[in-house]
């Protein structure tokens, strides 16, 4: 961006054949652009009938024109939008005489910025348009207004209205040291933490299955060879997907299906089986077993239930994903008990109580209606800001440290204005425009 003063033209509409294509403009140059491609400027947010001319007066065009006047437009610049027919020359010609007139081709997501940057939506916003454009199901697509509309902001702004609250009134008692305050006894502070603890809870949760309603659930199959893991993927999708042998050492490749449990979309992630003294080829699925598991969000650890030896690989496992752990082949055993769910890929018992227990795990038995979508950034911030919370709550409890709350309080906010867009740098903002699509 070269200032907030240049004007950018880009379409809006999706490259193609359609009944109308849309250039859209915004910037301090509106007002000029318009009135020599369209001879005069429209009444603002009247629907205008006009001819759309070029730099040298040629018709490119008929169609609408619309203007928004700074600042009620979606930029909270100028705007104006020529709604035209929707040919792709049609929509390039268009563009190319905005550009004549002084215009530039908008980056992508440059609108969006420009909205964020005039304060007309905060940066959560921001990112729910381009969750609510791209959103594969339509509870996310819901989930996205939601939060587009403000809903997440709000309760984020809320929980930190809360800690600038219990921030000022730790320093006043630091402030005023003559009057004694005991903050272990102070039923107000202790009031005052509590509220705090449970937004930041209530929020991580939602945050949480809100991540996973735009990005979907990826479950990574993992065990020793022949414990059944394919045979499971392919129950579970109810496809043939994988090839299921008796021979251990059948899969080699990281396989890849998703499936739909009531609404939540679940990528399955079927692997090499883990063993010792693999071959060459086997060695490298294991590799790519371990780098699939690293990117889960949760771990099916698969045991053959015949199998004595069937805990042998549990030091495998890593320790910050959630894993569940399955015996499988139950069909073959008397029943009995023992560690994890008890299934059988080849029955199909047992399949539901995984399906609920995996939807339970990625939290989606918590999104009811008023669902919002989060994104991955937004829960690691929440995350360091509950952190940074329950360190100085910690502090205060353990040393009387007020100071220290009061510092832990502050790092806590500014974590939480990363969400919003309170505390952003350039960076961040960079990225995250950048993966908008061109014309939002
Ligand atoms: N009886 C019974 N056999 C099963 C069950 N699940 C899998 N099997 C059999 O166990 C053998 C191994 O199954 P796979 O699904 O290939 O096992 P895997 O874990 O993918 O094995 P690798 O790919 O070699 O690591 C096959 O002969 C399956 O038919 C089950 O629930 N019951
Ligand atoms: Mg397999």
């Amino acid at each position: 961006m070269t200032g907030p003063a240049d004007t950018i033209v880009s379409p809006a509409t999706p490259p193609g054949i359609g009944g109308v294509g849309i250039v859209r403009l915004s910037g301090a140059d509106v007002p000029v652009i318009g009135r020599k491609m369209l001879g005069s400027l429209p009444a603002p947010r009247m629907a205008s009938l006009a001819t759309f001319r070029d730099a040298r007066g040629q018709a490119v065009d008929t169609g609408i024109a619309l203007y928004f006047a700074a600042p009620a437009s979606f930029t909270g610049e100028d705007v104006l939008e020529l709604h035209g027919h929707g040919g792709p020359l049609v929509v390039a010609m268009l563009v190319d005489a905005c550009i004549a007139l002084g215009a530039r081709r908008a980056e992508p997501g440059e609108f969006s910025k420009r909205a964020f940057m005039n304060d007309k939506i905060d940066l959560a916003q921001a990112e729910a348009i381009a969750d609510l454009i791209s959103s594969g199901t339509d509870q996310a697509a819901r989930a996205a207004l939601r939060t587009l509309s403000g809903e997440f902001s709000t309760a984020i702004d809320a929980l930190v209205e809360r800690l600038t609250g219990l921030r000022v009134y730790v320093e006043a008692a630091i402030d005023f040291p003559e009057e004694e305050v005991d903050f272990l006894s102070d039923q107000a502070l202790a009031e005052r933490i509590d509220d705090c603890r449970l937004r930041f809870d209530g929020l991580l949760e939602n945050a949480r299955a809100g991540r996973v309603l735009r990005d979907g659930y990826r479950v990574v199959l993992v065990g020793k060879p022949n414990a059944g893991k394919s045979s499971l993927m392919n129950r579970l999708s109810g496809e043939d997907t994988a090839i299921v042998t008796e021979i251990a050492g059948t899969t080699r490749d990281v396989l890849r299906e998703n499936i739909d449990i009531d609404g939540l979309a679940v990528e399955l992630v079927d692997t090499a089986g883990l063993r010792e003294n693999p071959d060459i080829i086997e060695k490298e699925g294991i590799r790519r077993a371990r780098e699939a598991m690293a990117s889960a969000d949760a771990v099916l650890w698969i045991q053959d239930a015949t199998d004595k030896d069937r805990n042998a690989l549990d030091e495998q496992l890593p320790d910050d994903i959630p894993v569940i752990v399955v015996r499988n082949k139950i069909d073959l055993v008397a029943a009995g008990s023992g560690e994890g769910l008890a299934l059988s890929a080849r029955t199909g018992e047992g399949i539901d109580a995984l399906r609920r227990q995996i939807s339970e795990l990625a939290g989606y038995h918590n999104l009811g209606e008023g669902a919002f979508t989060a994104r991955q950034r937004h829960v690691e911030a929440l995350g360091r800001a509950a952190g940074h919370f329950s360190d100085g709550v910690e502090a205060l409890e353990a040393q009387r440290a007020g100071e220290l709350l009061a510092e832990e309080l502050r790092l806590a906010q500014q974590a939480l204005g990363e969400i919003t867009g309170a505390v952003s740098s350039d960076d961040l903002l960079g990225k995250i425009f950048s993966e908008f699509c061109i014309g939002k």
